[in-house]
């Protein structure tokens, strides 16, 4: 019994005095380990007459238990002080400037797309989109694009292997094919049916197998449509110059309007832009010098009717140009295969700020 209380004090005043959690566990194995004084008594139970073990057993239990208890309330109290301790060292200080991020840049391809939208926001254009993977009818047949027709040639266009029940399949050479399918749809037929016009702009990624300093395999349009039952060539012209003196933002910026051909436009007109070199340097603007810009028309009466509308009651223009050119000509951009190296030093340089997106 005598040594029942020595043991009692030594092992409770032991956990009481531990100052971290190092001392504690020390404290824990000198009481309750292997070879703790706690331990100890437990095992003098087994020489004791039954009587005797029965009583003895009872308080060294109770003792164990105790013990247990000091442990754990000294877990507790020293877990929270280490916390508290470590929330006083270790302040975060939230008055630090931020580190800088890395900032990102628009490709200048998407800030044409952006502003191309704006521009033509305005005239009552909406944006249209459709898939870059078509059938050979979308993409020629509704365009009135003769079988003959270089376009239509393996060497010229992406062919994917047909569907099932034969039809060839390529990847769009234009994105004509996205206007076919506006005109065709059921809403679109009835607005036009209710006296309504239909203008869209049809921006985005074409496909054809050139490859060299003027041209890849992938590149970016932008065709312009609008049907209605009284849109004329005056209109076309109107809505170019507007579109082109906005775009290089040069109000007087003179433009040549030029008889051409397109299979799916007629009468069909190529416009140029005025412009001068000098030392060699490309200068939009007044200059007596010409560069083509984009191809343009009044839409062939068959794609009309292609496109389940009545040539008789609906007209309408249509226009199309390159936007990785007209993004080259107004940012001065020298080499088209730049666009696509996806070279983060060359988009820093010629890239724009999502902040300055007219978007
Ligand atoms: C060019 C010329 C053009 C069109 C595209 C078009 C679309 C439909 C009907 C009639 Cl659905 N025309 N598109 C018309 C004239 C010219 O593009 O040089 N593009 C780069």
């Amino acid at each position: 019994m005598d040594d029942l209380s020595t043991i009692r004090s030594e092992a409770l005043s032991a956990v009481s005095a531990a100052a971290d959690l190092a001392a504690l566990e020390a404290a824990r194995v000198a009481a309750l380990g292997k070879k703790g004084s706690v331990t100890g008594l437990m095992k003098t139970l087994g020489g004791l007459a039954p009587e005797q073990r029965k009583e003895f057993g009872a308080r060294v239990n109770q003792l164990k238990g105790e013990v247990e208890a000091a442990l754990e309330a000294r877990r507790g109290a020293l877990s929270s002080s280490a916390l508290a301790a470590r929330l006083v060292s270790e302040k975060v200080d939230i008055s630090l400037p931020a580190r800088p991020e890395g900032q990102g840049s628009l490709h200048p391809i998407g800030q044409v797309m952006d502003e191309l939208a704006a521009i033509f926001g305005e005239m009552g254009f909406t944006w249209a989109d459709g898939p870059d993977i078509e059938d050979d009818w979308h993409n020629f047949t509704a365009l009135n694009i003769p079988p003959d027709h270089p376009a239509r040639q393996m060497q010229d266009t992406f062919y994917l292997p047909p569907r099932a029940d034969g039809t060839p399949i390529v990847l769009r050479t234009h994105t004509s094919p996205v206007q076919a399918r506006t005109m065709l749809r059921p809403e679109v037929q009835k607005m036009l049916a209710d006296g309504g016009a239909l203008r869209i702009i049809v921006p985005g990624r074409t496909f054809r197998i050139d490859n060299d300093a003027t041209h890849t395999p992938m590149f970016h349009q932008v065709e312009g449509l609008v049907i209605d039952r009284t849109t004329h060539m005056g209109h076309l012209k109107g809505c170019l110059v507007d579109f082109c003196r906005a775009f290089f933002e040069i109000d007087d910026l003179p433009l040549r309007f030029r008889p051409s051909y397109f299979p799916f436009t007629e009468p069909s007109a190529e416009v140029d832009i005025g412009c001068s070199w000098k030392d060699g340097e490309l200068r939009i603007g007044a200059g007596g010098s010409w560069l083509e810009i984009l191809g343009s028309g009044m839409v062939h009466p068959k794609v009309l009717a292609n496109c389940g509308l009545d040539p008789e009651i609906y007209q309408g223009f249509a226009f199309g140009m390159g936007i990785d050119r007209i993004a080259m000509l107004k940012y001065g951009i020298s080499d088209l295969r730049s666009f696509f190296d996806s070279d983060l030093r060359w988009l820093h340089h010629y890239g724009f700020s999502a902040l300055e997106s007219v978007r």
